[in-house]
């Protein structure tokens, strides 16, 4: 008789993202965390290099965090949001305010980073009617730009894959072109200095539609989905001028960025530049519930929250916007974040991690590296004809070695918790230099 398997049946569960039939062959399944490591369901213990999916920003199994959903869900386990309200919602937004990218200081609460883009393109299409200007719904993206994956999102997106299946997407959305440049800029240490030009597509936009048609223009301040892509120095500055000069609001979606990823709270002050609006998610609860949360500056939300008394003034929201138990996660991981200076952590460190993601300088195939903040790129050739294998088959080679990396097409990305010590830094450098010798 054999004895039964806890092994979970895989066939029921379609996975996200995934390549379903590949992985069910050959899972790689996550059982526990604590800290910077993973426990694989083997009982092997892997580093995690980036976060969960760049959210675990405090690192895992933070008992404060547990506790205090615990507690919640025990006192108030669900209330609407709509028409009435629980304390703790109103709580966490205003200890929210205090670290509020930019000051911009009105929040909406979403659950996730693409119901945050949803979201704030709302907004602004709210505001520009609100403000007299009906005639702005135009939408402006940029190529490889990722928002998440609602139809607004994937609207304003610019990652092919994301977009191509799904038909015609919203109308009256265009792009900034990218600004991936690896002949001009490989290996840049700090901001790339070629690109600066490429801010005037906005220009180019507004001279193509005119600017009496655009809402807004979305960019992430640093991409992160599309492999790491710092903006080119002056590109965010200039940007917001144009964005200003047209009357256009200039959303950032700091999915990634916010809370601590730059050693800044957020991109808006690393980059020293005040968007209208900016989107986050993830790092907002440690990645422990699912939550996002829209900062939006008073001129936006004071123009859209008038009008009559007693009428509503934004037909948007979601059953669990500003759910009592995401809340007390949110509030407890701000406390970690407080206490621990995290969020201003990988100021100290960015230094030591540019250099050691350039010790990959030389290796095997290495085209590019960027690093910035507590986040790096490392970009290899592709194999002849075959673009993502070399990526995929070192994601797994590191995976199987005790290291979680992400792999974009093939790029390898680290994103670790802000936790991470210089020891751990160095062992995800080497084993994922080892990899990409292998794969070589
Ligand atoms: N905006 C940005 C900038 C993001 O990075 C979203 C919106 C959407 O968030 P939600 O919570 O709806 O997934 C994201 C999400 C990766 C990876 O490794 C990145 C994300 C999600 C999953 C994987 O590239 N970013």
């Amino acid at each position: 008789m054999t004895a039964p398997s806890n092994a979970p049946k895989l066939d029921r569960y379609w996975m996200p993202f995934t390549a379903n039939r590949q992985f069910k062959a050959a899972p790689r399944l996550l059982a526990e965390a604590e800290g910077m490591y993973y426990t694989s369901d083997d009982g092997r213990r892997i580093l995690d290099g980036t976060a969960g999916l760049w959210c675990v920003n405090a690192g895992h199994g933070r008992r404060e965090i547990a506790d205090a959903v615990g507690e919640q869900l025990r006192r108030l386990d669900y209330a609407p949001s709509f028409q009435m309200g629980h304390p703790i919602a109103f709580r966490f937004a205003e200890e929210l305010g205090d670290i509020a990218p930019g000051g911009l200081d009105r929040i909406f609460f979403t659950n996730s980073g693409s119901e945050s883009v949803d979201t704030a393109l709302k907004i602004a299409l709210a505001y520009q009617k609100v403000i007299g200007q009906p005639g702005r719904t135009r939408l402006i993206g940029r190529e490889k730009g990722y928002h998440g994956v609602g139809f607004g999102g994937i609207s304003v997106g610019g990652l092919v894959n994301n977009r191509r299946t799904f038909g015609p997407l919203l109308p009256g959305v265009d792009h900034l072109r990218h600004t991936h440049d690896i002949e001009r800029n490989a290996f840049s240490t700090g901001l790339p200095a070629h690109g600066l030009e490429l801010a005037e597509d906005l220009e180019r936009l507004v001279a193509l539609h005119g600017a009496e048609t655009i809402a807004a223009v979305i960019v992430e301040p640093v991409a992160g989905s599309a492999g790491v892509l710092p903006p080119p120095a002056g590109y965010l500055e200039r940007l917001r001028e144009i964005a200003t000069k047209h009357g256009i609001l200039l959303i950032f979606d700091e999915v990634i960025t916010g809370f601590g990823r730059l050693g800044t709270a957020f991109a808006t002050e690393y980059f020293g530049v005040i968007p209208d609006i900016v989107t986050t998610a993830k790092g907002l609860t440690n990645g422990a519930l699912p939550m996002g949360a829209v900062f939006a500056s008073r001129a936006v939300h004071d123009a859209l929250v008038q009008g009559p008394e007693g009428m509503i003034e934004l037909f948007h929201g979601y059953t669990y916007s500003g759910h009592p138990a995401a809340c007390a996660a949110g509030l407890a991981t701000l406390d970690i974040y407080r206490r621990e200076g995290l969020l201003t952590r990988g100021a100290g460190l960015a230094q030591a991690w540019s250099e050691a993601m350039f010790g990959l300088k030389g290796a095997s195939n290495v085209i590019d590296i960027r690093a910035i903040g507590l986040m790096a790129g490392i970009e290899l050739a592709p194999r002849e004809g075959a673009p993502g294998k070399r990526g995929f088959e070192v994601f797994v080679d590191c995976f199987n070695r005790g290291l979680g990396v992400r792999v974009t097409g093939d790029t390898l990305a680290f994103s670790p918790p802000l936790i991470v010590e210089r020891s751990q830094i160095d062992d995800m450098v080497s084993i994922l230099g080892e990899a990409i010798e292998r794969a070589a």
